[in-house]
């Protein structure tokens, strides 16, 4: 169920008769009805324990980072901690001490608050996880924008390689 309500709410919403508002919401009625489920099945799987993909608020639902659609999900600009990480696997980091951090698939960068959730992060891929520290605060005060996807996810349009350093 977590899966696809990735899928609607993050990924492919128009797939299912669902509309994303700017700011990633949408209405329960219409995951339920685009999901063929019920509200206390959607329900069920947001209350679920461990990452706080999605929240519920009323009628509406969103998901609270990962996006793909095309139309930007404008996440609250937030200023960030002093350091953030970010876990990847260890074949990405030649490209990304390179170039930076950049979005790839999704709207944003995804940043962790804390290393073991980084770790997390890394480890659904194949190889060694490699954590990266990014001078975060350094990086704000230089002008890139921060934005919070709710504890303990950070997000960013990119962060240029100087603010990162591999542990
Ligand atoms: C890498 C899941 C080469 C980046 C997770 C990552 C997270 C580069 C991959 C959330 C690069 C993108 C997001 C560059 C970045 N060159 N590779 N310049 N810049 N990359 O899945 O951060 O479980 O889009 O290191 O837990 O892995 O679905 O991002 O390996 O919170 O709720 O490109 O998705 O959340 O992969 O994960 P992704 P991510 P859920």
């Amino acid at each position: 169920m977590s899966k696809r309500l990735a899928l609607v709410l993050r990924h492919r919403p128009e797939r299912f008769g669902v509309t994303l508002d700017a700011d990633g919401w949408a209405p329960v009625a219409d995951v339920v009805a685009g999901l063929g489920v019920t509200r206390a099945d959607v329900e069920a799987a947001v209350a679920l324990p461990g990452k706080q993909r999605y929240e519920i608020d009323g009628d509406r639902m969103r998901a609270r980072y990962g996006h793909s659609v095309p139309d930007r999900v404008e996440q609250p600009v937030a200023v960030p901690p002093d350091v953030l990480f970010h876990g990847t696997t260890a074949s990405a980091v030649p490209a990304i001490l390179d170039r930076g951090l950049l979005p790839m698939g999704r709207q944003y960068v995804h940043l962790s608050a804390d290393r073991e959730t980084a770790r997390a992060v890394g480890a659904r891929r194949r190889g060694r996880v490699v954590i990266l520290a990014v001078a975060a605060a350094e990086a704000h005060a230089a002008g890139v924008t921060f934005r919070d996807g709710g504890h303990p996810v950070w997000l960013a349009d990119a962060v240029p390689a100087e603010y990162l350093r591999a542990e």
